[in-house]
């Protein structure tokens, strides 16, 4: 007999959450907050689709910014070698196998505070070289100004990423040359301009509970919620003050990735940096509650990323489509909303089992 369950009406989309309701759904059992997470997953989305993107590295190391996460600020010995930006060609060449590869946005991540004058024309251009390859652009600079914001969004920029990447309480902890406020102005600006909002943020930087709810609530009222969010796991590199750092436990993680569905239901939330480091039952798990957004290939920026055999793999066992099957045909877009007609009636019930 098949199995029916009722429909959920879908919720509204909030912008004031408070810290206690946010602490509220961590606490939840944990097959409670997944069933709340996969119910609103599944009324927005398609939930075996997952959207695809590749990052580049276009300019690498001697950032004057001093995040303790990262391999590339100059404040730390890293093995890092640095990289001044690279070229048009190069960051084509790079997009094309990306996209040969099944990615369907192109983020590209410099090592800057913000961008300087004589680099950013180029980075214009590869903007709108991305875009001739019909790919989706995403870049992640630093912060910008009115004028820059203005002028990537006349190449046609789709995304920008900038991270909250932890909760204002425990900023000053991981990062002292700039504020928590200052990453606020950049996304006001981005997001007045039309551009797309990518950002979210770090976990296992030795941050507790109530800083993921911080940080998870600073996204979720933000005026409009990021079109998309990664959730990143810290990826230790030797030589960084962090390094050593103990890690997340997986079930804190998942955790985290379901409040967030709940609280952005229409954001895709990514399954970003770390995913090397996890098995393939917790990236399931994130999947079920509300992750729809991989990094792929087997570079993140300058760290290795998970392996692509591996994730073929993975989303091949999981049943998933990716972004590369999409353009095949089909509505299986993790970026593409369900439409309401289909969503009243996508729990469980056509599952038929
Ligand atoms: N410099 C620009 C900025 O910080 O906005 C753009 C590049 S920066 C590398 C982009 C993001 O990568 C950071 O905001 C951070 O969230 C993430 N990131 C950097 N190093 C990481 C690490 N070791 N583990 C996890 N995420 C990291
Ligand atoms: C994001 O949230 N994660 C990406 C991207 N946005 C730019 C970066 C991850 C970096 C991981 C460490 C590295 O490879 O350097
Ligand atoms: Fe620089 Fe960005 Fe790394 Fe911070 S995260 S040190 S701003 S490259």
């Amino acid at each position: 007999m098949p199995v029916t369950m009722t429909t959920e009406a879908k919720a509204p989309i909030r912008h004031d959450w408070t810290l206690d309701e946010v602490q509220a759904l961590f606490d939840l059992p944990m097959n409670d907050l997944l069933f709340k997470a996969h119910t609103v997953h599944r009324q927005n989305f398609d939930p075996n689709a997952i959207q695809i993107s590749t990052l580049l590295s276009i300019k690498t190391g001697r950032c004057s910014e001093d995040c303790g996460y990262c391999s590339q600020s100059a404040h730390h010995k890293t093995e890092l070698e640095a990289e001044s930006l690279l070229s048009v060609d190069e960051v084509v060449e790079a997009a094309q196998k990306a996209k040969d590869e099944g990615a369907d946005r192109f983020c590209m991540g410099a090592a800057w505070s913000r961008p300087n004058k004589r680099d950013f024309p180029k980075v214009l251009a590869m903007i709108k070289a991305v875009k001739s390859l019909d790919m989706e652009s995403c870049v992640t600079l630093g912060m910008l100004d009115q004028e820059q914001v203005q002028a990537l969004k006349e190449a046609g920029l789709d995304y920008y990423n900038h991270n909250l990447d932890t909760s204002p309480e425990f900023y000053g902890n991981v990062i002292s040359t700039r504020t928590f406020q200052d990453r606020l102005d950049t996304l006001n600006t981005v997001q007045q301009a039309g551009i797309n909002v990518c950002s979210g943020g770090i976990l296992g930087l030795g941050e507790e509970r109530q800083d993921r709810c911080s940080l998870l609530m600073q996204l979720a009222n933000m005026a409009q919620h990021p079109d998309s969010v990664p959730i990143n796991m810290l990826v230790q590199v030797e030589g960084t003050p962090l390094y050593g750092q103990d890690e997340i436990a997986p079930l804190e993680f998942v955790r985290t990735v379901a409040v967030a569905r709940i609280m952005m239901p229409h954001s895709v939330v990514r399954l970003s940096a770390g995913r090397e480091e996890m098995s393939d039952e917790m990236q399931a798990m994130c999947f079920f509650a509300g992750a729809n957004s991989v990094f792929y290939g087997e570079r993140l920026l300058t760290t290795e990323g998970a392996s692509a055999s591996a994730d073929q793999k993975l989303f091949h066992d999981l049943g998933m489509k990716t972004s590369l099957e999409k353009k095949t045909g089909g509505h299986n877009s993790a970026t593409d909303p369900v439409p309401d007609a289909v969503t009243e009636a996508a729990p469980l019930q056509s599952l038929n089992f």
